[in-house]
C-alpha cells in the first residue's frame, strides 16, 4: 500500500489521472520474452541465466539473473547463494539447465551445488511490469545449510549509494561508505569456500565474520527518489533482507535476500520485482570520438551509438573554439547510417576535412560533446603515463616513490619458498606431485627476491608475463631506441623515484629489472618457475601497500600463529610467498629467447648481468630441446603457434639455420591457418628475412588487408571486437601494431591511415560510453576508475590500458567507469601495457 502511495507522490498528479496513467503505463512497461531470450521492455532487461557463474575466478560479479535498468547493468548474482554477502572464492551454483518456455514467459533453471548435494530449481515468469521469480526444493536442503541457503540478488553499489530506500514504510539511505554492524560466529559455521580457500585471516579467534541485516521487511522499495534505478521488490512468503557486502571484500555489493525455509519442499520462496521503466526513455547518445583528438591529415570520424527507438538526426556539427573563448560552427556534415550492431542503432558522422589545428566539439541535436583538439602533437605522449608512471610503480621487490607520495614499500623481504606437492592455486596455478628442484616442500629458495614485475592488479610474478615483458622491452628499445629518462632506479638501494631521472634510459632499467628476477630464477631453480605467488588467499586479495602483503619475516614453525621471534628476525605468521616450480620446457625455450634479447639490450650497460642471461640463454636452450625431442610433439594450435615466435627469438639471436628453417615451417602454414593473429610474428621477422622472404609474405599482407576492409561490414568500429570474458583492448593492441608494421614493409597494401580505427577505439571511439581506456593519457575524459591496486580507492595508475569494452551475453557492451572491481573491464596487465609501449611506439613512428 505505502508503495502504490508512494508512486502517486512522485507523479504529482491528480487521482484520475494517475488511474488513466497507470493503465497505460502499466501497458507500456509490461515485460516481454524476446527473442534473445530475456525480459524486456524499453528501459528494462531481466536476464536470467544467460551468463552463468563460469568465469575461472568462481563469483565475478558477472552472472546469475541480472537487471539491465535504463543502460546500465545495475543488478547481478540472482541466485540461491549460501551467505549473506557472497565474495570471489564463495562456492557459485552450477546451472546445468535453461529452459525457456514461451508459453508460459518462464524461464527454468536448476541450480546446483555438488559440495552440498544440493539442487533447487528457480522460475523466473514475466508477471505485469515486473517477473515473478520462484524458488523450488523437490528435497528439504540439506541440514548444513539451514539458514545459509538463501535467495540473494545483488545490487551495484556505486548506482544505489546515496540513493533513498523505503522497507515496510520506513526510510532510509544506501551507505556511500560501509559502517555496518556484523557479528563474529564460529568458522565451523561458516559454509565452506571454493577448494577449501578461506578468503579471512581470524587472527586465531576461531571465527568469521558475518555482516547484519541493514533492514528487513516483505516490501522494498530501492531508489524512489530516482526512476531510472528504481525497483520494488516484494516477498509473499518470507522476509526480505538488505545486506552491505562491502562489509567482508571492497567489490561487494548491495544484497536483497530471503532466506529459504527449513524443512520444506515445493513452492518455497516467491519475489515479485517490477523495476521502474521510465515512460518515453529513450537512451542517451553515445558520440564515440578519440579524446587524445586528431592531428590534421588523419581521417576523423565519429560513431553514434543510438538507441533503436532513437530517430538518427540528418546532421551533425563540427564547433570551433576561438581565441576569445567563443564557439562557432564550422562544419555541417551528413549523418550516414551504418546500422543495427546488437543491442543499438550505429551512424556515422565523418569530419575528416576539417583539417585547421584548434579545440572542438561535436554537436549531434540537443547533445555537446567535450572538447578535443586536432593539432600535430596530440600522439607525442600517448605512452609517457606508461613508461614514465605504471611500469616502475609494478616494480617488484623495490620501494617506489614518487613526490610526497610512496606507491609502496620493498615487498617480500622473506623471498620465496619452495611451493608443496600437489598444491592447486587460487591465482589458476598448481605445483605438481614434484617439485623439478633440489628443494624441499616448503624451504626458502633463497635469491628469488630481486627484481620482476607485479603481474597486474594483483602483486605475483608471472613468469610467462614477465618473461613477454623483458620481450616488449628488448623490442622498444631495438626498434624505437628510447633515450627517456625520467625515473631513478637504484638497485643496490632498492629504490625507484618517480621524475628524477638518473641519466640511464628507463627502458634499459626495466629490461635490467626484469631480467634480474628471471635470470635468479634460472639460476637458483634451474629452470623457470611458472609463477611467484601468494601461499594464502587472505594475503592474495592484498588491496594496499605490497610491502605489507607479508610481515617481511621468514616463517619460523617454532613459534605460535601470530608469534614473533624476540630477536624480532623471524614470525609464526605463514604469510610467505611460495615458488612453483614444475618445469615447463616450452617456457623454457620461450626464457631462452627472452633472455638472449636482453643479453643483446644489457651489453655495455650491465654486462655482467649480459653475459648471465646468455650463458642462461644457452643452457636452457639446449636442455629444453632435449626435454622436448623427448615429449611427443604438441600439436595443439596455441603450442604451433608460440613455436613460430620463438623460433624466430632463437634465431635471431644464435643466426643457425635450422632455428631460420623451424620458423619458416612453422610460419607459412600458421599463416594459412590464421593470417590475423599471425601476421604480426610474420613482420617481426622482416628486417632479419631477405627480400624473398618479403615477398613470399605479401599475398598474406594482402589477405590481411582484405581482413580490415572486412571489419568495417562486421561492426561499426572497424575493428576485431572481442566478445570473451576478458575484453578486447590486447587485440585491439594486437591489430594496431599489425597495421603499423604492414603498413611500414608494404605501405601499397595496407595504408597507415587503417591504424588511427585502434588509437580511436582505444581513446574514446566505442560502444557504451566515449572515455579514453588508457587513464590519465592526453585525453580530455580518460576513464575515471580502474582494476590496480589502488582499486578500492575508486582510482587509477596512470598509463594503465583497460581491457574495456566487455561483452555480456545476449546482446550488452559495458565498461563501469564508477566501480573498478571487474577485471575483466578495468584491470591493466604488465604483459598488456608493456604491449601498449609497443603499440603506441610504432604508432608515433608511423604518424611522423
Ligand atoms: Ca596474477
Ligand atoms: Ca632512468
Ligand atoms: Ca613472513
Amino acid at each position: 500500500m505505502i508503495i502504490r502511495e508512494l508512486f502517486k507522490h512522485l507523479k504529482s498528479i491528480t487521482t484520475l489521472t494517475v488511474l488513466f496513467f497507470s493503465l497505460s503505463h502499466a501497458y507500456a512497461q509490461e515485460l516481454k520474452l524476446n527473442d534473445l531470450e530475456y525480459f524486456e521492455t524499453q528501459g528494462v532487461n531481466v536476464l536470467v541465466y544467460s551468463n552463468l557463474f563460469t568465469g575461472g575466478f568462481n563469483d565475478e560479479k558477472n552472472a546469475g539473473i541480472e537487471l539491465i535498468h535504463h543502460g546500465v547493468r545495475t543488478a547481478q548474482g540472482g541466485a540461491v547463494r549460501l551467505s549473506n554477502t557472497p565474495e570471489q572464492w564463495d562456492l557459485v551454483p552450477e546451472i546445468p539447465t535453461r529452459k525457456v518456455d514461451r508459453a508460459s514467459k518462464s524461464i527454468e533453471s536448476i541450480l546446483r551445488y555438488k559440495d552440498y548435494d544440493f539442487d533447487s530449481r528457480v522460475i523466473v515468469t514475466a508477471k505485469g511490469n515486473g517477473v515473478e521469480i520462484s524458488v523450488y526444493l523437490d528435497k528439504p536442503i540439506p541440514k548444513e545449510l539451514e539458514g545459509s541457503a538463501g535467495f540473494n540478488l545483488e545490487f551495484l553499489p556505486s548506482q544505489y549509494w546515496g540513493k533513498a530506500y523505503i522497507v515496510d514504510g520506513r526510510y532510509n539511505r544506501f551507505p556511500r561508505y560501509v559502517v555496518g554492524n556484523s557479528v563474529a560466529r564460529p568458522n565451523n559455521e561458516k559454509p565452506k569456500q571454493f577448494k577449501g580457500y578461506k578468503t579471512y585471516d581470524d587472527r586465531g579467534t576461531g571465527k568469521f565474520i558475518d555482516p547484519l541485516p541493514l533492514e528487513r521487511g516483505r516490501a522494498f522499495l530501492l531508489a524512489p527518489d530516482e526512476p531510472s534505478r528504481l525497483v520494488k521488490i516484494t516477498s509473499q512468503d518470507v522476509d526480505l533482507m538488505l545486506f552491505d557486502g562491502r562489509v567482508l571484500a571492497q567489490n561487494g555489493w548491495f544484497v536483497v535476500r530471503s532466506i529459504l525455509p527449513s524443512g520444506k519442499t515445493g513452492k518455497v520462496l516467491t519475489w515479485t520485482i517490477e523495476p521502474n521503466a521510465i515512460k518515453g526513455w529513450v537512451r542517451e547518445p553515445n558520440i564515440g570520438f578519440s579524446q587524445v583528438g586528431y592531428i590534421p591529415k588523419q581521417p576523423k570520424v565519429a560513431v553514434i551509438e543510438l538507441d533503436k527507438k532513437d530517430k538518427p538526426l540528418a546532421n551533425a556539427s563540427l564547433y570551433k573554439m576561438d581565441n576569445d573563448g567563443s564557439a562557432r560552427e564550422v562544419f555541417s556534415g551528413k549523418i550516414v547510417s551504418w546500422g543495427d550492431y546488437y543491442k543499438y542503432h550505429y551512424v556515422k558522422f565523418d569530419f575528416t576535412s576539417v583539417t585547421a589545428p584548434g579545440i572542438y566539439y561535436i554537436q549531434y541535436g540537443n547533445f555537446k560533446t567535450n572538447d578535443f583538439l586536432i593539432e600535430n602533437s596530440v600522439y607525442d605522449k600517448i605512452t609517457d603515463a606508461t613508461s614514465d608512471i605504471w611500469i616502475p610503480i609494478h616494480m617488484n621487490h623495490m620501494f617506489v616513490n614518487e613526490a610526497y607520495r610512496v606507491w609502496h614499500g620493498e615487498p617480500f623481504k622473506e623471498g620465496y619458498l619452495q611451493a608443496p606437492p600437489n598444491t592447486d592455486h587460487f591465482d589458476l596455478h598448481a605445483q605438481g606431485p614434484t617439485t623439478d628442484t633440489k628443494y624441499k616442500a616448503l624451504e626458502l629458495i633463497p635469491g628469488l627476491n630481486v627484481g620482476g614485475f607485479f603481474d597486474a592488479g594483483d602483486f605475483d610474478i608471472e613468469t610467462g608475463a614477465n618473461i613477454s615483458v623483458v620481450q616488449n622491452f628488448v623490442q622498444t628499445w631495438e626498434y624505437f631506441k628510447p633515450l627517456r629518462d625520467q625515473t631513478f632506479v637504484d638497485q643496490k638501494q632498492r629504490y625507484v623515484d618517480l621524475h628524477r631521472p638518473d641519466g640511464i634510459p628507463d627502458v634499459l632499467q626495466f629490461i635490467e629489472h626484469g631480467t634480474l628476477n628471471l635470470v635468479a630464477q634460472a639460476e637458483i631453480v634451474g629452470h623457470m618457475t611458472q609463477t611467484l605467488s601468494n601461499a594464502v588467499l587472505d594475503n592474495y586479495h592484498h588491496l594496499g601497500d605490497a610491502a605489507s602483503i607479508t610481515d617481511g619475516l621468514p616463517y619460523n614453525p617454532n613459534l605460535g600463529p601470530y608469534e614473533k621471534a624476540k630477536d624480532g628476525r623471524s614470525s609464526g605468521v605463514k604469510d610467505d610467498m611460495w615458488a612453483f616450480t614444475n618445469r615447463n620446457p616450452r617456457l623454457d625455450l620461450f626464457a631462452a629467447t627472452m633472455f638472449a634479447a636482453s643479453s643483446r639490450a644489457l651489453k655495455g650497460y650491465n654486462d655482467d648481468l649480459s653475459a648471465r642471461a646468455l650463458v642462461q640463454s644457452k643452457r636452457l636452450l639446449k636442455e629444453a630441446t632435449e626435454l622436448l625431442a623427448a615429449k611427443p610433439e604438441d600439436n595443439s594450435p596455441w603450442g604451433a603457434s608460440a613455436n613460430v615466435g620463438t623460433n624466430l627469438q632463437l634465431f635471431v639471436a644464435t643466426g643457425e639455420k635450422q632455428y631460420l628453417d623451424k620458423f619458416q615451417e612453422l610460419l607459412w602454414p600458421a599463416l594459412d591457418r590464421n593470417v590475423n593473429t599471425t601476421l604480426l610474428t610474420a613482420l617481426n621477422a622482416v628486417p632479419h628475412m631477405d627480400a624473398s622472404f618479403k615477398e613470399k609474405l605479401r599475398p598474406y599482407v594482402v589477405k590481411y588487408a582484405d581482413y580490415i576492409k572486412g571489419l568495417e561490414k562486421e561492426n561499426p568500429y572497424g575493428v576485431p571486437i572481442v566478445l570473451g570474458n576478458w575484453a578486447g583492448s590486447g587485440a585491439i593492441l594486437n591489430f594496431g601494431t599489425t597495421i603499423c608494421f604492414a603498413s611500414q614493409y608494404f605501405p601499397d597494401v595496407v595504408a597507415p591511415s587503417e591504424a588511427f580505427k585502434a588509437t580511436n577505439w582505444l581513446f574514446g571511439c566505442h560502444p557504451y560510453h566515449n572515455y579514453s581506456l588508457v587513464a590519465t593519457v592526453g585525453a580530455t575524459r580518460p576513464k575515471a576508475v580502474f582494476y590496480g591496486n589502488n582499486r578500492a580507492d575508486f582510482s587509477f595508475i596512470p598509463g594503465n590500458v583497460a581491457p574495456g569494452i566487455l561483452f555480456r551475453k545476449p546482446d550488452h557492451f559495458e565498461n563501469y567507469d564508477d566501480w573498478p572491481f571487474l577485471w575483466g573491464q578495468n584491470e591493466g596487465t604488465i604483459a598488456g601495457n608493456t604491449n601498449y609501449l609497443i603499440f603506441g611506439s610504432a604508432f608515433r613512428n608511423l604518424v611522423k
